[in-house]
């Protein structure tokens, strides 16, 4: 397989070199090939990573309170429009393949550039994906997930699905239908549905129209459910919850929410449609990332992640890369224990201040190892099976009894109210343990030598 290299020339494939001086840009805990004790299955396996064309290529270092980048991204120079959407393309696999990451996902026009009219963009987006098909059969990348951005252009100030306007729903319908077609012709696993600008700022705009709105949110995710069916798309329609921002309130807030609504419109009971969630996402509706993942699962309906960080310090998505192992760590628990289909996105973007050529891979290289070291003590604590003891033999074990086995059965009324009498109100209970455990988890992120 080529290495493609062009736009990152001081930056070579970034090797597992654990025992490199400290440092270097090299995988310490990131062995693609090795088998984490006790699953069976390798890192890669386990870990199936995605790089994003938005923040990934076309980041330049703005942030919320500058018009202006940082970084010059060279990709973006030296042509026309076309040629630098191919440009963006091939920047992106090398990225990529420099890092051994095996996916990516895009919006419509992260890659593609938008036309002055809906059939411009059209032909522009077959042309930008006839490239990034000969990228992925050169490389061996895939599409992780195709989405479009309704959240940039002027037109969707005031939303799309649950905007103000008939003329724009319908654009950004159009404009789903043909990106469903595009991400079908990459063999995509899946789509992307976030919408960022389907919420509200000023409650008083809204009141009066909240249930014609919620309608026609529920009318637009069938229609895109539907055409995804006719074209033979056999990917999962991912609903993505984020809390606030842009909107200060989004319609899909969390999970719960979200599910709700897509049990509202009838989209709850098909299979194929499933969650997109994000660690920084959860922050904002404030809620742990674990607790999100944990939700989704318990409904069945965990499709993928989109990987970052948030900062408690800071209000809203800084889509920082992820850093902190003990966050992953109980997610990681929960994809091992109950399986995992969906992809490992990098949804996470360079801080403004960072310039270099090298960042966009310690980035990545950081984010990387930070999964796999959460997930090889997830496998870890697993295989022990000790939170199982801590929470069936102690905390839980009151089920274990007869009495407990009879109420999870299902009790008549007589026989609960009988029991109340016969063990009163004072009734002895286990320990929470929260001490405990935290000390436990600490154990097997820093094993005492
Ligand atoms: C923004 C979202 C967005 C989606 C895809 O906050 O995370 O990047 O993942 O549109
Ligand atoms: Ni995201
Ligand atoms: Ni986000």
């Amino acid at each position: 397989m080529k290495l493609l290299n062009k736009w990152f020339p001081t930056v070579g494939q970034i090797p597992f070199d654990p025992a490199a001086k400290k440092g270097s840009l090299v995988f310490r805990h990131f062995n693609p090939k090795k088998v984490v004790f006790g699953t069976g299955k390798t890192l890669a396996e386990l870990c199936p990573f995605a790089g994003v064309a938005w923040h990934g290529i076309r980041g330049d270092g703005k942030d919320p309170f500058s018009g202006t980048g940082t970084r010059s991204t060279p990709w973006e120079k030296g042509g026309d429009a076309i040629t630098i959407g191919k440009q963006r393309c091939d920047a992106l696999f090398e990225m990529l393949q420099k890092l051994g990451i095996g996916h990516y996902s895009w919006h419509n026009y992260d890659l593609a550039p938008e036309g002055a009219t809906l059939e411009e963009s059209h032909i522009n987006l077959d042309i930008i994906s006839d490239h990034l098909a000969e990228l992925q059969e050169a490389t061996g990348i895939g599409l992780a997930w195709g989405t479009c951005d309704h959240f940039s252009h002027p037109r969707y100030r005031l939303g799309v699905a649950t905007g103000v306007s008939p003329e724009v729903y319908a654009y950004g319908l159009a404009e789903v239908y043909k990106m469903l077609e595009i991400t079908k012709k990459l063999k995509g696993r899946n789509f992307v549905a976030w919408g960022g600008r389907e919420g509200l700022r000023q409650i008083m705009s809204i009141l009066m129209r909240m249930k014609f709105v919620l309608e026609r949110y529920g009318q637009f995710g069938r229609s895109v459910c539907d055409y995804a069916d006719s074209i033979g798309f056999e990917g999962n329609i991912m609903f993505e919850p984020k809390k606030r921002e842009p909107m200060k309130v989004q319609y899909q807030s969390d999970v719960q929410t979200t599910l709700w609504l897509l049990s509202q419109a009838g989209l709850l009971g098909r299979k194929n449609v499933k969650l997109n969630l994000e660690e920084n996402h959860a922050g904002l509706a404030g809620l742990d990332f674990a607790f999100e993942v944990m939700m989704a699962i318990a409904a069945g309906k965990l499709g993928s992640l989109d990987a970052n960080e948030g900062d408690k310090l800071i209000g809203w998505d800084v889509d920082e890369g992820s850093h902190t192992v003990i966050r992953l760590v109980p997610v990681m628990l929960l994809l091992l224990e109950y399986g995992f289909d969906g992809n490992l996105v990098f949804d996470m973007k360079l801080r403004r201040e960072s310039t270099d050529e090298k960042d966009p891979f310690w980035l990545h290289v950081t984010a990387m190892d930070t999964w796999a070291i959460a997930t090889k003590v997830a496998a870890q604590i697993r295989n022990d099976r000790i939170l199982d003891r801590i929470t069936e033999g102690t905390l839980y074990a009151g089920w274990n009894t007869d009495f407990g086995k009879q109420v999870a059965n299902g009790i008549n009324s007589d026989d609960i109210i009988n029991a109340a009498h016969k063990y009163g109100p004072t009734i002895q209970l286990p320990s929470g343990c929260e001490e405990c455990i935290n000390g436990l988890v600490n154990e097997y992120l820093h094993p005492a030598n």
